[in-house]
């Protein structure tokens, strides 16, 4: 794998080069900007640099929709293949260094040699994601109506097996949280008792739980609809909490944030979630209708920026346990899947250095003063600001380029890879 094309760091700092004058003075006048509202700007980058976000294995596939996919030119062909393009994807932003896996969507064959890899191009692994919304080829039993929720023991118990597999996997990678989504749920009304489908879940939940390592987090991912689109047995976050609670201390619920009602709060949702202790992460992608999985910050930026506004107050307020797990979770189906994730990387940084440039204090004196238009106004102030000077710092001085998206253009990396990964036939990477 050594001798296949990377970005090499000599082009990122060439790349670099080119544009450090313009940087050093857009940087120099924010500084001066932001010195007048008393924050220091160097405080800010120290913060950004520190910002991560897991990419999944399956995003740097080109997804599809129902109807169909639009293969790109050099998809990787396997996990290895989708390694490297992860790898290119944080030399570029150096917030993603780690990969989220996709069992058996991306079942290693060699958990070592895996692991292996991913050291050798300076990545680590981020929360497992088991599935059991698919039948896998030569497995018993059918996901066709539910899985941890089955009204049969025996698909719950295959359902058990599968993500206490995922553990152990991500024991011998490195990773540390295992992610559970399920498709579980009805499509007519009447076809299903939801006290006792959610009894099961959560009893077979009770046995994933058992066999949760004690420095592992489990995390419950809810969906209001899809694959069901009558109810989902985990539908909101009311759902996810009552189950995390009943689970216990290591259980706590993700947000992806495709998966609510239409037009739902979602940052008090996240606002709820901190305050009983049980954030456990995010699934970012950006939607106009429902779970559409476009690039995060495509759409609703504003949403995101209030979502990070509620995450840099329980930062600040050192809310209690607090350490949210990030990750994408997109299709990319008409973008280089690359381009998308350096895009909505940085779209992510974003979101919370504007969140971090909020003046909270003048917040909280605006909001004991039952004064509407100075709250907004607050929010916006750090809203519009262009921030982006921080985020090209921040990514400078970890090594990353200061215009990612051209300097990956440049390098020529799409064309190299695709005479070096011949297609063959039937590759389904992404999502379906
Ligand atoms: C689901 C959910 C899961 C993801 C699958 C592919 O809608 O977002 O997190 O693993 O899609
Ligand atoms: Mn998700
Ligand atoms: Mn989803």
């Amino acid at each position: 794998m050594s001798e296949n094309f990377q970005i090499e760091s000599d082009l990122i700092a060439e790349q670099n080069a080119s544009r450090a004058t313009a940087l050093a003075e857009d940087f120099d006048y924010l500084g001066r900007k932001l010195g007048r509202r008393g924050i220091d700007i160097d405080a800010i980058v120290e913060k950004a640099r520190g910002l991560r976000v897991a990419i999944p294995s399956w995003g740097v596939g080109t997804g599809g929709t129902r109807f169909a996919r639009f293969p790109g030119p050099g998809e990787p062909r396997g996990i290895y293949e989708k390694l490297e393009d992860c790898a290119t994807i944080n030399k570029l932003v150096r917030s993603t260094p780690s990969v989220s896996l996709h069992i058996p969507w991306d079942k290693p064959d060699d958990n070592a040699a895996l692991a292996d890899a991913a050291k050798r191009l300076g990545l680590g692994f981020d929360a497992m994601n088991s599935n059991t919304f698919q039948d896998q080829p030569g497995s018993e039993n059918s996901y066709k109506f539910g899985s941890l929720s089955h009204v049969d023991r025996s698909v719950r118990q295959q359902a058990i097996e599968h993500n206490i597999d995922c553990i152990r996997i991500g024991q011998a990678i490195g990773s540390k949280a295992l992610t559970v989504w399920v498709g579980d749920g009805s499509n007519f009304a009447g076809q299903s008792n939801f006290r006792r489908a959610l009894e099961r879940y959560l009893e077979s939940m009770r046995e994933i739980y058992a066999a949760i390592p004690d420095d592992w987090r489990l995390f419950i991912e809810h969906k209001m609809y899809e694959p069901a689109f009558y109810s989902t047995v985990i539908s909101d976050w009311g759902t996810s909490y009552y189950c995390a609670r009943e689970l216990g201390e290591k259980a706590e619920c993700l947000v992806d944030l495709g998966h609510h009602a239409p037009n739902v709060n979602i940052e008090q949702i996240v606002s709820r979630l901190i305050q009983f202790g049980k954030l456990g992460g995010f699934h970012f992608n950006d939607s106009k209708y429902g779970d559409d999985d476009l690039d995060a910050g495509s759409v609703k930026p504003f949403q995101l920026f209030l979502i990070f506004n509620e995450l840099v107050d329980a930062e600040l307020n050192s809310a209690n346990g607090f350490d949210p797990s990030y990750m994408l979770d997109q299709s990319n189906n008409v973008t280089d899947p690359i381009e998308s994730l350096v895009m909505s990387a940085i779209e992510v940084s974003r979101a919370y250095v504007q969140a971090l440039i909020v003046d909270r204090a003048k917040l909280e004196d605006v909001q004991s003063a039952s004064d509407p238009i100075a709250a907004l106004s607050t929010l916006k102030e750090a809203f519009t600001t262009d921030v982006s000077p921080i985020l090209a710092a921040a990514r400078e001085r970890e090594g990353g380029a200061i215009d990612p998206i051209s300097t990956y253009r440049a390098s020529g990396y799409r064309k190299i890879k695709d005479k070096e990964r011949p297609a063959t036939k039937g590759i389904s990477a992404g999502i379906v």
